[in-house]
């Protein structure tokens, strides 16, 4: 949708809910849309505006709703669409709105588009990207290209009943939507309409900078992802998002978020400052690989595209990243106030914040041991991709579990109580972490100085203060581990130190103004900040 300075989005907090993992009202170990209603008051309470579902339609789950078999309807697992409506409803009555995931750019392999496509005398047949196979050595049988899947592996698999090979640049049982069919825009955008119809405020756009394949030539040799020279943020992707938005989204006032793999500041700048998208996640800041400084990597990219774009999101965590305090902070001595720096930064920045289930509560990576214990499929491709490779199984089994996306999925932790309050007692789908005895939202909300509370009390500061939501932002230099920076409204100024590490640094930037928040207990200016301590001042 085009921007205005006035869209309620620029002024939301706006909270993930990955529905699998957040509550099950009807203990058979799965969240569902009841729970997640009866959870309402506690999300009010916390004082977020805006919820993003991750999906909930009817999928055969091997990517847990990331491959859809119906558009318009709800996974049984989940509820169904009269429970979807009431959430829509109960939400409204809150004021919170709901934004759904819209996965496009591949349905799942059950969709009876694809059931029918299989034909190649189908009209449906064009509907997704089918190859012949090659000449090769032996036959007809070589691969159409040598592009790989995101999961690794070839993009390509063959079906049985048409011979041909079909285009998943994520699963095998999510295979690709041809949208240079004009067909798939149309179901599309029925689609679109019929949920916004239902009420729903707007959408997060999976993979949306990955819809057109451009050409179908070779790319670069990769393990994951190749042949991306012919599909990321393509001139023709813009062309249909531009589409979609001149005929559903900006009639409707639909709010936007797209997924942008790899995408560089330049086409954020295109999506989001023209008639596309209202915002996008681009992933530069979370993008490490296992070894270095990732709070170095994470202060040089937030300063990058905090100057390089006007407006957009701010998120450290979602369904598919480890959990943020493992990551930057220190989840067994610090866990606390690094959870609480974090919380300051995301709450602080320029942007529309998004708080991941569980992050409020400082929830940490799990301790998975074995591969039984995890249900994404990337913990077993990996794991396959490696021992092809020779690599022992322990080392294999190490690398599966941490690029496993699993770590943000165990279920949301609510009290000490029998699988942490989850369910009554049916074992979840995915294992509890056991930390939940310390760790869940009771313990928090008893705890005048806990994560939860304070993230509460940024909510309520950041709504009552305009500089630290639309507010300039200029960074100051000052030491490597630090991130100081102002926000400015009118005669209004907050200053904004975060220390990323876990020694204490004396600031370059004198530390002088009215502390309106701290991470750490004590009302007096320090000289030295402390690990991992965050402080916001008003200095003008
Ligand atoms: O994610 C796209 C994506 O690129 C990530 O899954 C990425 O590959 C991963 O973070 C690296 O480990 C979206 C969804 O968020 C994800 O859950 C889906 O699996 C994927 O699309 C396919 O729909
Ligand atoms: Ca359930």
């Amino acid at each position: 949708m085009t921007a205005t300075q006035t869209d309620w989005w620029r002024s939301a907090v706006i909270y993930q809910i990955y529905p699998r993992s957040f509550k099950d009202s009807n203990n058979d170990g799965i969240g569902d849309i009841p729970g997640i209603i009866s959870q309402l008051d506690y999300l009010k309470t916390l004082g977020i505006d805006a919820i993003w579902l991750s999906p909930v339609y009817r999928s055969p789950n091997h990517d847990f709703g990331y491959d859809i078999a119906d558009y318009l309807d709800i996974n049984p697992e989940y509820g169904t669409l009269a429970d979807m409506k009431q959430l829509i409803t109960e939400a409204k009555k809150r004021s919170i709105r709901i934004i759904m995931d819209l996965v496009i750019n591949h349905t799942s392999d059950e969709h009876p588009w694809f059931e029918l496509a299989r034909d190649p005398q189908s009209p449906y047949h064009d509907y997704y990207i089918w190859r012949k196979p090659r000449w090769g050595l032996f036959g007809h049988n070589r691969l159409p290209n040598n592009w790989t899947s995101f999961f690794t592996g070839p993009a390509w698999t063959k079906d049985p009943v048409s011979g041909q090979y079909y285009l998943h640049l994520f699963t095998e049982h999510q295979p690709d939507l041809n949208y240079h069919n004009p067909a798939v825009i149309a179901e599309i955008e029925k689609v679109m309409n019929y949920w916004l119809d239902l009420g729903i405020a707007g959408f997060r756009c999976d993979v949306i900078n990955l819809i057109y394949k451009e050409s179908l030539h070779n790319g670069l040799p990769r393990v994951a992802a190749g042949g991306r020279e012919f599909y990321l943020s393509t001139p023709g992707t813009h062309k249909i998002i531009k589409q979609l938005n001149r005929e559903v989204l900006e009639p409707r006032k639909a709010f936007t978020v797209g997924e942008a793999s790899d995408v560089t500041i330049e086409q954020a700048r295109i999506f989001t400052e023209g008639d596309e998208l209202s915002t996008v996640f681009s992933f530069d800041h979370v993008n490490h690989s296992g070894a270095g400084d990732h709070s170095q990597n994470l202060k040089r990219s937030i300063i990058k595209w905090q100057e390089g774009l006007a407006w957009n999101t701010v998120f450290f965590e979602n369904h598919d990243q480890p959990r943020s305090v493992s990551t930057y902070g220190n989840d067994k001595t610090h866990r606390q106030t690094s959870a609480k720096m974090l919380a300051t930064m995301l709450l602080t920045l320029k942007g529309t914040p998004f708080i991941y289930q569980g992050q409020e509560i400082g929830m940490t990576n799990a301790p998975f041991k074995k591969l039984s214990q995890t249900k994404d499929p990337v913990s077993t491709m990996v794991y396959k991709l490696m021992r092809k490779s020779l690599m022992p199984k322990a080392l294999a089994t190490k690398a599966a579990l941490s690029i496993g996306r699993d770590n943000a999925r165990t279920p949301m932790q609510w009290s000490p109580a029998q699988n942490a309050g989850f369910n009554k007692d049916a074992q979840p789908w995915l294992m509890v972490n056991p930390n939940y005895k310390t760790i869940n939202v009771e313990a928090e909300a008893a705890d005048p100085y806990s994560v939860m509370n304070y993230y509460k009390e940024l909510l309520e500061l950041r709504r009552t203060t305009p500089a630290l939501i639309s507010g300039e932002i200029k960074f100051i230099t000052d030491l490597k581990p630090l991130l100081v920076y102002d926000r400015t409204e009118g005669s209004e100024t907050y200053r904004i130190f975060i220390n990323l590490s876990i020694n204490p640094i004396k600031p370059k930037t004198s530390l002088n103004g009215l502390i309106v928040a701290n991470n750490l207990p004590g009302t007096h200016m320090p000289q030295t900040l402390a690990p991992y301590q965050a402080l916001i001042i008003k200095i003008g």
